[in-house]
């Protein structure tokens, strides 16, 4: 029971202004609606990938296998490892890194496997505009093709506490 009673009369049919701003609110829910799975299948990034389920320990296991076998340098303490075209390569996302290094070569595709070992993260390249989100216990994979050189920067864009700023990594493509 409320202190102060509404009075009986309290519901006014809505004027033209309000009828106007209610159907507007609906058509722009329709347009919206209609864009999500337009932007699935017509959009030109953020692909679903794949997704497979995985342990954490299982996830780490296979990346420290791929680096092993396929490490080509280091940068800053931190393998550069190289898969042959067509391959898996794995990267690994976990407070406040991303390991190792990937190198790969422009115009050649390969299938990046991507999990967390911890808690959820934010996998983005920069200056692209690709963002994905990488859990733990789901191994993500996307089919990608470089299609241009250079130096990329792998950002986290999940929170994921007090060294988030710091979670970078770097992707490079060569000729
Ligand atoms: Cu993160």
């Amino acid at each position: 029971m409320s202190i102060h009673q509404p009075p009986a009369d309290w519901f006014k049919a809505p004027d033209s202004t309000e009828r106007l701003w209610v159907g507007l609110a609906l058509i722009w829910c329709l347009v919206m609606f209609i864009a999500m799975p337009y932007w699935y299948f017509y959009g030109k990034q953020n692909s679903v990938g794949e997704g497979y389920l995985v342990e954490p320990m299982e996830f780490s296991q296979r990346v420290s296998k791929f680096v092993e076998t396929n490490k080509v340098g280091e940068l800053k303490g931190i393998p550069i490892v190289e898969a042959a075209p067509g391959g898996d390569v794995y990267l690994q996302a976990m407070m406040w890194s991303w390991f190792p290094v990937i190198q790969m070569r422009k115009d050649q595709t390969y299938r990046l496997h991507i999990s967390s070992l911890d808690l959820q993260h934010g996998f983005s390249i920069q200056p692209l505009n690709m963002n994905f989100q990488i859990l733990p216990g789901y191994d993500h994979v996307l089919t990608i093709t470089p299609t241009s050189a250079g130096e990329f920067s792998i950002v986290c864009n999940e929170f994921c506490g007090i060294g988030h700023h710091l979670m970078t990594g770097r992707i490079l493509v060569v000729e």
